[in-house]
């Protein structure tokens, strides 16, 4: 399978949310790796990273960071390639600092932000593969299957008494 989604964090602890991005993405079976690139510690990496990803041939750039989360706007920087930002829930300001770190991009350089934490993680999976989907009608049913099953989901458990 081709390379497709790069998921790449600022830090190994950020895995703890990141991983459902993975695990979502390999749900839909579409092809990624993860990688720990660092805005901060190694940035030299990270622009590396940003400036091979497309030869590589990555489509789409998913980057989770937490506090002064600078790591998906940087990498904007550096490629045409869609970036998504998923805000790390931080500990001492709970991910609001993530948030406001990625989301105020300057107009030019977009970086397409979902929410704090684990929500924000499965969802740019889903959007990242929704991308894909406009080119792929496999993975498109397989996104409307799944979309399907979470209804289904909800219907069958919302009778609360
Ligand atoms: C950011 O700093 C990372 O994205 C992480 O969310 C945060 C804390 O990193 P560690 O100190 O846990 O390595 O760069």
């Amino acid at each position: 399978m081709t390379l497709k989604v790069g998921v790449i964090m600022g830090s190994t602890s950020d895995w703890e949310t990141m991983r459902y991005t993975a695990e979502t993405l390999a749900e839909l079976g579409v092809s990624y790796e993860t990688k720990v690139v660092s805005a901060h510690r190694t940035p030299d990496l990270m622009f590396e990273y940003a400036e091979t990803a497309k030869e590589r041939g990555i489509k789409t750039i998913i980057a989770g960071a937490g506090g002064a989360a600078h790591l998906p706007g940087m990498v904007a920087a550096k490629t045409v390639l869609p970036v998504i930002g998923v805000p790390v829930q931080s500990k001492a300001l709970d991910g609001m600092d993530s948030l406001l770190s990625i989301v105020q991009m300057p107009a030019g350089v977009p970086v397409a932000t979902v929410a704090i934490g684990k929500a924000g993680a499965i969802n740019a999976a889903l959007l990242a593969a929704s991308q894909l989907a406009a080119f792929d009608d496999d993975l498109s049913s397989k996104i409307e299957a799944r979309r399907e099953a979470k209804r289904d989901e909800v219907l069958n458990t919302g009778e609360l008494q």
